[in-house]
């Protein structure tokens, strides 16, 4: 590493013990070495590899950061920044990018909310519970809420959730206009993606036109990029959601539609193929080479005719072999939201969920779900008021008990139980076996070696009792990346283990990637898909993880929750 990374790690770690409250000098300390180093002139890994030098004689260098550096170098990160993180996730030193939040603030919202992220803070200051800690009030809330959206608009994506959320507020908008037939979402988000750069908008019928004119004038739009006679261009909302709106006459809609959709990769493979029959595939048309005689462009679906596929669902619309499978008639028969069941992974106010356990079964209930397994924390996570073995057993009891009340809902208990560092499990096994659906996860250490992530895993992968690992990777869209393991052997070992790999369907993780659930697919693993929900709203994220698993090529046959009750009992030995 070179000094400048040594000093970022430095300094975070005393941002960190600072936002803990702890003590002032020790919290210099780190601070200062991390400017000394970062300004120090030759590469501090250089003398630590020199016996000939030592570490303590660069001024402002004491025994403890010494060793903390020696121990960067070895490993990239040094203990007392791991226990830190333990207790802080990396998350809460975002906020100390907004303006208005010191470290005490952020300590603060951490004990009583237990909030550490950007999306959290803002939901508490638009839910006005800011306001109630001391010494903050409404001012400070709109200061903040003022802050967080310029810090977003730093960020270049956005998350598959938010851009939907705009798209369904402008289409409710735009189909407000006398004369429009129908507004689409193309682009990235019609091909449901987990991020999208910027949102693509269609619009059809004879009031296309006006609806471009209305569509400048949406109070949200805050700066007009573009504006002609068939498109605008816009900045939408504080967080600054570029939007493209097209205006298009009906006739060569499906033609637009799949220009529009992509993926990029995807047309080039199309428009070849259109080539080798003799017609140009365009934003207007599918038309003959020769006589530019337009041959389908009112539908999609005639113009995918008219080059020998079947209909490609945009999920597919990859270059990853949709067109091949299109021709020979062997494209999936794709999940849908339907096709769920049950969602398997949830918490309540057992741990750090903010709705009871009888709450949660009526909200997927209401949801029209047969069953539901409550899964809430270990005791490893003693933020989130994890279970330990005796509260876990009791726990199991009183969601038998509920079960037993017979809601319209079957309610199978669970946990989320944690991972830790050397693969063992939170609970010991005789608590484990009282539990219906234990999924594993891990929260902690996420910066091992990829080796000794593999090994831990792996040995998680032993634990009898084991149903499902959770959102396997651990990455956080736009603010954590997947953390590396040898994913082919875990798969591997989960399809030999029966233990089910989840698609957390939480629109901040989305994890299992596409990517890797149709790998492991490949490998013959079986997947559940759940939402993780910590509020009963949560529950209705389910449809974005159905949209991952249809990216990843995966049939209702691939995932467990679209088994009915009793066959799903079955399956987990519960029956
Ligand atoms: P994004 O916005 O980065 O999340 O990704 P997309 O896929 O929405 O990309 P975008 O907005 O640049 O364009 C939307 C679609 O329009 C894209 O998927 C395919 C089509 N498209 C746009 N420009 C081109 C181009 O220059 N060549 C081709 N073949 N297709 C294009
Ligand atoms: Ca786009
Ligand atoms: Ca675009
Ligand atoms: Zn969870």
């Amino acid at each position: 590493m070179d000094n400048h990374e040594i000093a970022k790690l430095l300094a975070e770690t005393a941002d960190l013990m600072e936002i803990a409250g702890e003590d002032g000098f020790r919290i210099r300390s780190y601070r200062n070495a991390a400017s000394v180093v970062d300004g120090y002139p030759e590469p501090l890994s250089a003398i630590v590899k020199d016996p000939g030098q030592k570490l303590t004689d660069v001024p402002g260098i004491g025994k403890g950061i010494a060793s903390a550096i020696e121990e960067i170098e070895q490993r990239g990160s040094f203990e007392r920044r791991d226990q830190m993180l333990e207790l802080y996730p990396p998350t809460a030193l975002e906020l100390l990018n907004i303006q208005g939040l010191g470290p005490k603030s952020i300590k603060l919202l951490f004990d009583t909310y237990r909030v550490s992220t950007i999306d959290g803070l803002e939901k508490l200051c638009q839910e006005q519970k800011l306001r109630e800690l001391p010494r903050m009030g409404a001012k400070l809330e709109e200061k903040v809420l003022r802050s967080i959206a310029q810090y977003r608009q730093r960020s270049d994506r956005f998350l598959m959730s938010f851009a939907q959320g705009v798209a369904q507020e402008l289409t409710e908008y735009l189909m407000a206009v006398e004369g429009v037939e129908q507004v689409t979402a193309a682009g990235s988000l019609r091909r449901g993606k987990e991020t999208v750069g910027d949102l693509d908008l269609l619009a059809t019928g004879p009031g296309a036109a006006a609806a471009l004119e209305k569509f400048v004038k949406h109070p949200k739009v805050h700066e007009v990029l573009g504006h002609g006679e068939n498109k605008a261009s816009v900045r939408f909302g504080l967080e600054g959601l570029q939007v493209d709106l097209r205006a298009l006459p009906r006739e060569h809609f499906g033609a637009a539609l799949q220009y529009f959709t992509g993926s990029k990769e995807h047309n080039i493979h199309l428009r070849t193929r259109a080539l080798k029959m003799g017609y140009t595939l365009s934003e207007y048309s599918l038309a003959r080479v020769e006589s530019k005689e337009p041959v389908a462009a009112a539908t999609e679906e005639e113009i995918y005719e008219k080059l020998g596929l079947a209909w490609i669902p945009p999920e597919l619309r990859e270059n990853q072999g949709e067109i091949e499978a299109a021709e020979k008639g062997t494209l999936p028969k794709l999940l849908t939201l339907g096709d769920i069941r049950g969602d398997l992974h949830m918490h309540t106010t057992e741990s750090d969920g903010r709705a009871t356990l009888e709450e949660m079964a009526l909200a997927a209930k209401a949801l029209g779900y047969e069953y539901i397994a409550i899964t809430d924390h270990s005791k490893a996570l003693a933020m989130a008021n994890g279970l330990d073995e005796k509260r876990a057993v009791a726990f199991a009891a009183l969601v038998r008990e509920l079960d037993q009340k017979a809601l319209g809902i079957r309610v199978f208990s669970g946990l989320e139980c944690d991972i830790k560092k050397d693969g063992s499990m939170d609970l010991a096994d005789d608590a484990l076996a009282e539990l219906d659906f234990v999924i594993g996860s891990v929260h902690s250490y996420m910066n091992q070696e990829s080796a000794e992530m593999t090994d831990r895993l792996l040995r998680a992968l032993e634990n009898k009792h084991l149903r499902a690992i959770g959102h396997p990777t651990g990455r956080v869209l736009l603010h954590r990346d997947p953390f590396p393991f040898d994913f082919d052997a875990i798969a591997s070992t989960a399809a030999r283990k029966k233990v089910l790999l989840e698609i957390n369907a939480s629109p901040e993780r989305l994890d299992l990637t596409a990517a890797l659930a149709r790998a492991a697919k490949a490998r013959g693993v079986k997947f559940v898909i759940s939402t993780d929900a910590h509020h009963p709203k949560h529950l209705a994220n389910m449809r974005y993880g159905v949209t991952m698993a249809r990216r990843a090529w995966l049939e209702p046959s691939d995932i467990v929750n679209t088994l009915g009750a009793a066959d799903f009992a079955r399956a987990i030995g519960r029956a």
